[in-house]
């Protein structure tokens, strides 16, 4: 009897500490709680770049592509990680880890985030407000943010020329000959390369003599030029990775105005045409070559 006295009279003694000192114990709880959730916030906290990034880096990697890609994208000469190394790197689950997956619901599948050094966790690699997908499809850089486009160049072995491609952004006649001072010039509204449909470039044949500029001759040996010829596309990103799409002579070769819709024609497949001012020493035809990307 004497213990459930006790222990009735220890109760009654701590409810009635507890409504004496309510304010202060309330107090002491609110305090506890707040330095609860400064803890949590800060543990929790995601400190951004404070944080070291990830070292992937494009100089880094080793190894040239396998033929698996080269028959997806038609493409060689990149060289990375292997493809299981770059997916163990962004820690793919294994449900996530083959070649057509999307991760990250960009619709730009593992392999193309591979071959373009893009995060395939992240939708939008360079946060500039367009997903990888969009860029690569429009030609823009999917690694540097803002309007950027990868340096381009064209080599066509056969003709010996390696040249500079302008990424023309009006098809107004006098800004387009101002570019084709710096190189041959890609038409504003034709494809990227590597990309579906028919990217057209142009270069000068002849110019007048006094004009300035490296590229005045620079296709005047288009029509030597017979199918099967290898015309080269190398693209650069600002990230470093250099892509390089191979396209072959297909045999298409006419001499038409210059307004010829056969010129712009679209295509389903990745096309590339090259037109140039016919005959040389002239500007009133033009002399159009096609060649289809080699997968
Ligand atoms: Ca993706
Ligand atoms: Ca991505
Ligand atoms: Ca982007």
């Amino acid at each position: 009897m004497s213990v459930v006295r006790g222990l009735d009279k220890a109760m009654k003694n701590i409810f009635e500490s507890i409504r004496k000192n309510w304010r202060k114990i309330i107090s002491a709880a609110l305090i506890f709680l707040v330095i609860f959730a400064v803890l949590f916030w800060a543990v929790n906290l995601d400190f951004g770049s404070k944080t070291p990034a990830k070292t992937y880096s494009s100089d880094s990697f080793s190894g040239k592509l396998g033929e698996d890609f080269q028959k997806k994208i038609g493409a060689t000469d990149v060289y990375q990680l292997a493809y299981n190394e770059w997916a163990d790197y962004f820690e793919l689950p294994a449900n996530f880890a083959k070649y057509d997956d999307d991760p990250d619901g960009d619709g730009l599948p593992n392999y193309l985030e591979y071959v373009h050094a893009t995060d395939p966790t992240k939708a939008d690699t360079d946060k500039d407000g367009f997903t990888d997908r969009q860029e690569i499809t429009n030609g823009y850089d999917p690694d540097a943010p803002g309007d950027a486009k990868p340096k381009v160049d064209i080599e066509i072995k056969k003709m010996q020329i390696q040249v500079p491609m302008v990424w023309s952004e009006t098809e107004d006649e006098n800004a387009m000959l101002e570019d084709l001072k710096n190189g041959i010039i890609h038409f504003p509204k034709t494809t990227a390369p590597g990309q579906s449909g028919n990217m057209v470039v142009s270069g000068h044949s002849s110019n007048y003599i006094w004009a300035k500029g490296s590229y005045n001759y620079i296709f005047k040996d288009l029509d030597n030029l017979a199918v099967g010829d290898t015309v080269d596309v190398k693209t650069v990103q600002k990230n470093g990775r250099a892509i390089v799409y191979h396209y072959k002579i297909n045999g298409f070769k006419k001499i038409v105005s210059p307004d010829d819709p056969v010129i712009f024609e679209n295509t389903a497949e990745p096309t590339l045409t090259l037109s140039t001012c016919w005959p040389l020493g002239t500007n009133f035809r033009r002399l159009v070559i096609k060649a289809d990307l080699v997968k």
